[in-house]
């Protein structure tokens, strides 16, 4: 059995258990495959979506400050990141490297290995000589596998609010396998995007052209192509909701009308009842306080929480 059956049949099968499930929830990890890939990309141009450009005014401005501790210290350490996307804001971190001419491995790791190919072909233009470990695959799995532990330091790298898009639960154990990954004395730079107007955080996840619309729909389109599904799009609505007690933003599908549909790959027909959600993903919320008892019970201490001047978003250096 290949590596792509084996994963088309646990996307089936996270499929079957999602929708069977009272509330009908689908993974947002399937957001991206090549379709998705790109408009995550026109998400993090929109004027609405204010976090990517945060963070990377956040990384062009403290890149000395957050990377010194391991530039400066004369030894070869790994630069480890966790859903690399194609590292857009990575790329501000790894020029500065390449200028101070520090000896580092950049080990990006994605889901996606469409998106992973197109860094590394980038990042051979800007910084030829760049030693590149692209990993293919979960975080659960890389982080398993640990493909980078080869004694030296290490600066593991978990930005964009990635973190954010993990259920309570699921991001606590999360963050006790990124913990067990890292030894005394590595770093962890978590980027989280800060509670503030909920109408900003809103507007962020809900944006006048639909791309956002899009993306959320890509998950059923995406069970079409790759399932046999026969989801019609517009009979099921984008609707991202914001809590600003928990600093949750979750997106559902909410179906139009009452509707069966059949996925040839499970041989399976579900129902939808007028109005029903489909729950696809969380987008956390965090305030300065979440992230000091966050690293505190995972047994980090927080260096220091590089922030924009509105404090929209945080890029926190933890120390194991
Ligand atoms: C990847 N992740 C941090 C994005 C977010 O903001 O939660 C995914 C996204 N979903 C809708 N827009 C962007």
């Amino acid at each position: 059995m290949n590596h792509t059956t084996t994963y088309d049949q646990i996307f089936a099968q996270d499929v079957l258990q999602g929708l069977s499930s009272p509330l009908k929830t689908l993974p947002s990890k399937y957001f991206y495959d090549e379709k998705g890939d790109k408009l995550f990309q026109a998400i993090m141009a929109l004027p609405e979506y204010y976090l990517t450009r945060t963070e990377y005014a956040i990384l062009e401005t403290y890149k000395a400050q957050i990377l010194d501790r391991f530039a400066k210290s004369g030894k070869p350490f790994n630069l480890v990141e966790l859903g690399a996307g194609n590292g857009l804001k990575t790329k501000i971190l790894i020029q500065y490297l390449c200028d101070q001419k520090v000896e580092f491995t950049y080990f990006p790791i994605d889901i996606s290995g469409y998106v992973l190919k197109e860094l590394e072909e980038d990042l051979k233009e800007i910084c030829p000589q760049v030693k590149v470990h692209p990993i293919t695959g979960t975080y659960r799995h890389a982080l398993k596998d640990r493909e980078w532990d080869n004694g030296s330091p290490t600066l593991m790298l978990f930005l964009g609010s990635n973190y954010g898009n993990f259920l309570e639960e699921d991001a606590k154990e999360l963050l006790d396998r990124i913990s067990d990954s890292l030894r005394i004395n590595d770093g962890l730079l978590m980027g989280f995007d800060l509670k503030k107007d909920p109408e900003l955080i809103l507007a962020a996840y809900n944006d006048a052209q639909g791309v956002t619309r899009d993306f959320n729909l890509n998950l059923l389109e995406r069970i079409n192509r790759e399932l046999g599904g026969n989801f019609e799009l517009d009979k099921f609505k984008h609707w991202p909701i914001y809590d600003p007690v928990s600093g949750e933003c979750k997106s559902f599908l909410v179906s139009l009308e009452e509707q069966q549909v059949f996925i040839e790959a499970l041989n399976k027909t579900f129902q939808f009842t007028h109005a029903e959600p489909i729950f696809t993903e969380v987008s956390k919320k965090y305030g300065l306080h979440d992230i000091d008892a966050l690293s505190q019970e995972k047994g980090f201490k927080v260096e220091k929480n590089f922030m924009d001047d509105e404090a929209f978003f945080s890029d926190s250096l933890w120390v194991k």
